[in-house]
């Protein structure tokens, strides 16, 4: 198996700059994973480089046209020879979520439209699920609307590639994720909270618990805790 690979095509190339650091950063000097950005632009032919137009049937903003897209993604696809994940960032797409995160970091070719405007002309969309080598998702971060799909990759990629055996130095953190998640979706927990040093600060303490050396009834407070944070994000 050879390490995945992660095209973004979008117009704002530098919008996807914080790659090069901290974790994800690593993991590409690390070469466990191969990502590269490409300007949509370079796709465009005309002369003034357009990648959008007006919508048909009105209404307000511009719609980015489908053959730049196109030529992008035929372009990265030909570089692979493996079945291509079109990734194509909407708000109106499925709400990405860790479950999604797993399954994704387990594919060899990722390819992330970033959208913008109104979005993408949807026959890019409908032409590339017709494809047999490509499976093409629509995907949004969240209820609320950002200008563009840049964030929500740099998302999406954070989420995926920390799951990539060897990016993440100690795997019993990822280990410890598993387990929350692993508990169905009816009963998802979120974290308990932590502490560390000094045990006592502005008056606060480290509850007595964590210092009792009972790991028995560290993972039982713990437990509570998560779940007691859980109920309360439901109210
Ligand atoms: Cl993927 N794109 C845009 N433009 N807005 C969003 C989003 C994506 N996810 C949530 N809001």
């Amino acid at each position: 198996m050879s390490k995945p690979r992660f095209d973004v095509i979008t117009i704002f190339p530098d919008y996807l700059a914080p790659l090069s650091l901290s974790l994800v950063g690593k993991a590409q000097e690390n070469e466990l994973i191969d990502i590269n950005v490409h300007d949509l632009r370079d796709f465009a032919t005309g002369v003034h480089k357009s990648v959008d137009d007006t919508p048909y049937g009105g209404g307000a903003g511009m719609v980015m046209a489908p053959e730049p897209w196109a030529s992008a993604i035929d372009s990265v696809a030909e570089k692979v020879d493996q079945p291509h994940e079109l990734i194509i960032l909407t708000p109106a797409g499925k709400k990405f979520d860790q479950a999604t995160a797993y399954e994704l970091a387990s594919k060899e070719h990722l390819i992330f439209a970033c959208g913008r405007y109104e979005g993408i002309d949807f026959r890019v969309t409908e032409h590339y699920r017709t494809q047999s080598t490509f499976t093409v998702r629509e995907i949004s971060i969240g209820d609320y609307v950002l200008n563009g799909g840049e964030v929500a990759a740099l998302v999406i990629l954070e989420a995926i590639i920390r799951l990539i055996p060897g990016v993440i130095g100690n795997p019993a953190s990822l280990e410890e994720e598993s387990h929350s998640i692993r508990n169905g979706s009816d009963q998802q927990l979120v974290e308990y909270p932590s502490y560390t040093k000094p045990q006592e600060w502005r008056g606060l303490e480290v509850p007595a618990v964590l210092l009792s050396g009972n790991h028995g009834e560290i993972a039982r407070w713990r437990t509570q805790q998560s779940e007691i944070r859980t109920k309360k994000l439901q109210e």
